[in-house]
């Protein structure tokens, strides 16, 4: 399966990207990785021209909601009904819980919303995610 992944909007930290691309591999995800710095709009631009299966965001300067509130138009330009939407890192600022923050990226169309979750936990997560959806 196809996964393309990044860090959303202006953020730079760049270790947990380069993780998740390797732990992805070793799943046997074949990884697209956009790197840091990436839009939103970039994000769906490579997820049609990969024909990706999952689209994998990482955030962790707390500025994700800012840059991903707008999914849910982009989502609705193309026929994105196969493939899974999922972010994760620190989503929010500071101290803020999953129960407040969890619900919000739902609203955006995230299918898999990930707040200061392990990764590997979150990539179970992923894999059970797609034995029952596909
Ligand atoms: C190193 C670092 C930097 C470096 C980044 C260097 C680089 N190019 O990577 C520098 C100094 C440049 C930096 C800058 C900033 N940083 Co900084 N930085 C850190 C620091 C110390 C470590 C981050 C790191 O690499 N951790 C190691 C990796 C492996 O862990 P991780 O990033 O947490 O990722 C794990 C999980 O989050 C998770 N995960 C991540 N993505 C996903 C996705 C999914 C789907 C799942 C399931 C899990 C998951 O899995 C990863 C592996 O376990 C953290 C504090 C900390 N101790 O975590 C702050 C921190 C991330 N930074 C922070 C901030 C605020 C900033 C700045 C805004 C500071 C400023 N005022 O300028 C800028 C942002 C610049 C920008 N445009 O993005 C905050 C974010 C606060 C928040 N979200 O509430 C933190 C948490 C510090 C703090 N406590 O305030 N930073």
């Amino acid at each position: 399966m196809k996964v393309v992944t990044g860090v959303v909007g202006n953020d730079i930290h760049v270790v947990a990207n380069r993780l998740i691309d390797i732990s992805l591999q070793e799943r046997g995800f074949e990884v697209f990785n956009l790197g840091v710095n990436t839009y939103l709009e970039e994000f769906m631009d490579a997820v049609i021209e990969t024909d990706a299966d999952v689209l994998l965001v990482s955030s962790l300067n707390g500025e994700a909601e800012g840059w991903c509130r707008d999914l849910q138009i982009l989502k609705s330009q193309y026929d994105f009904c196969d493939v899974v939407f999922m972010i994760g890192g620190n989503l929010g600022v500071g101290e803020m819980d999953s129960q407040a923050l969890v619900p919000k990226f739902q609203s955006y169309g995230f299918d898999l919303v990930f707040h200061q979750v392990d990764l590997n936990e979150g990539l179970d997560c992923l894999e059970a995610f797609l034995e029952v959806h596909r």
